[in-house]
């Protein structure tokens, strides 16, 4: 985004009265707007991060199948041996997103 269009963009979404002047509350308004914005943008990768490492986990035994039926010598074997790490490591990113969900949602009541 150009330096210009950010400025229009700014005043557009900042100055609430359209007095062309920024106070200080319209900045602080401003500020809490892109904090709640950047917090969405947040949770929305995490989810997805969620669930992708889930139907990663879902779907990893169909891989080693799959790998068998079209004949890949190695690969079964390979993804069975990293299969320990790998779901380790995927019920720690599952596990975090939920235990952080669960963290924030008793904080805020
Ligand atoms: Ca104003």
């Amino acid at each position: 985004m150009s330096n210009k269009r950010y400025k229009n963009d700014f005043h557009k979404l900042a100055d609430l009265n359209n007095d062309r002047n920024i106070t200080e509350q319209e900045l602080a308004h401003y500020e809490k707007l892109v904090e709640l914005e950047n917090e969405d943008n947040k949770a929305s990768a995490q989810r997805k991060m969620a669930w992708f490492s889930l139907f990663g986990m879902i779907f990893y035994p169909f891989v080693v199948v799959i790998a068998d039926v079209i004949g890949l010598q190695n690969t079964p074997t390979v993804l069975a041996d990293i299969a320990p790490t790998y779901f380790v490591s995927v019920a720690a990113i599952v596990a975090a997103f939920y235990g952080k969900e669960a963290y924030v949602s008793k904080k805020g009541k």
